[in-house]
């Protein structure tokens, strides 16, 4: 097994950093944008099986990464809940029937994610078949984050509708995002049923929240959901854009792992949390689109920042960009693992 991701995860010891990207397989990889071609569309491409199989395993041909992510997206609960999700060039995801009313939570349905997103299992049970001994990380959007596109209709810069939907009316507020932790509880026991070795929450906008409604409306309900997986002995990781200020209240929560954005110090969070859970990232993806020596000096100085024992995986503090130059991610992968070879040896001494 190449065990390293699931290791580290776990904070055993490790011979070298284990390294994974937050959305590796995409855009900035020419095989991608075929695939996505042949497909269709976005969503054409994550609904077969066969395709979404090939592109999660497009960057693993070309890198050596610890893990693959499963091909999808977090946007895959609503689209099957009814609100037929639509990827826009140059715009983003765009809901045909986004939520405009409480009348709308009321009537939500529930997805059963075993018939209405049987795909995802489907193309999870192809990658397992293909990828040997690489782990597999299954992954669902936070009810909090789901529930902001959901009501926006699409991306936003502030979230501003679903904020003031939460203020004016925290009732539906509530019942949206108990729907949405059903669901999303369902649909990844689903994943790791179908054979996902670990599983990550994406809270991309819980970063938004005033503190104590960053509590209530989104680290309550993943609590829920990872309470729930417990029993099923798969390890977790939260990640929260913007949530480097809530990481103590984070690491209660559950999760075998946090992952951090890029405005949090390594360091730090070590400091304060590397006891309890692994570490997962954190350098700025911006530094992809640099030079190999930038992004080997800032690689470094996380590496360095988490310093020696167990417990960190490598990635960036949040998904690669589409204008990333390809060699540029095989230069930090094979730096990454050479580099903490040496951290490594000493901690075993
Ligand atoms: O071909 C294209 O143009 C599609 C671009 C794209 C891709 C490659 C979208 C649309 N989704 C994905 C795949 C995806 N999305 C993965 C695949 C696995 C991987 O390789 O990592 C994952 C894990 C996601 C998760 C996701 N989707 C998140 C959470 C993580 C994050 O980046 O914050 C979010 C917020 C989304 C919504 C979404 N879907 C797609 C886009 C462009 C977006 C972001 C929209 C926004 O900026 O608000």
């Amino acid at each position: 097994m190449k065990d390293r991701f699931l290791r580290a995860l776990k904070k055993q010891p490790v011979d070298k950093t284990p390294i994974w990207l937050m959305r590796q397989a995409g855009r900035y990889l020419p095989e991608y944008r075929a695939t996505r071609e042949k497909a269709g569309n976005f969503l054409a491409l994550c609904k077969t099986p066969e395709l979404a199989c090939e592109v999660t395993l497009q960057p693993l041909r070309r890198y050596d990464l610890d893990a693959a992510i499963i091909f999808s997206d977090i946007l895959t609960i609503p689209d099957a809940m009814g609100l037929e999700l639509s990827l826009v060039e140059n715009v983003g995801p765009v809901f045909n029937n986004p939520i405009k009313n409480t009348h709308q939570i009321k009537q939500l349905d529930i997805v059963d994610p075993s018939d209405d997103l049987g795909y995802v299992a489907k193309a999870i049970k192809l990658v397992k078949k293909e990828l040997n001994d690489t782990p597999l990380i299954g992954f669902a959007g936070s009810p909090w984050t789901l529930a902001a596109y959901m009501v926006e209709g699409g991306s936003s810069r502030d979230f501003a509708k679903v904020k003031k939907l939460s203020y004016n009316d925290p009732d539906s507020m509530h019942l949206l995002l108990q729907k949405l932790t059903v669901a999303v509880t369902s649909y990844l026991k689903m994943q790791i049923q179908a054979g996902a070795d670990a599983v990550m929450l994406f809270d991309t906008w819980g970063g938004l929240l005033s503190q104590s409604d960053y509590v209530s409306l989104s680290l309550n309900y993943m609590e829920k959901i990872l309470l729930s997986l417990e029993p099923l002995g798969i390890p977790t990781i939260v990640f929260t854009k913007g949530g480097g200020m809530w990481l103590e209240k984070i690491s209660r929560i559950g999760s075998t792992g946090i992952g951090l954005d890029w405005m949090t110090d390594i360091k730090v969070a070590k400091q304060i949390i590397g006891h309890k859970v692994a570490l997962q990232g954190n350098l700025d993806p911006t530094i992809m689109l640099t030079t190999k020596a930038i992004i080997e000096k800032e690689a470094k100085n996380i590496l360095d920042s988490y310093g020696i024992g167990n417990g960190h995986i490598f990635n960036l503090g949040h998904g690669i960009t589409p204008d990333v130059p390809p060699e540029n991610v095989k230069y930090l992968v094979d730096f990454v693992h050479s580099y903490s070879q040496q951290l490594h040896a000493q901690s075993s001494i």
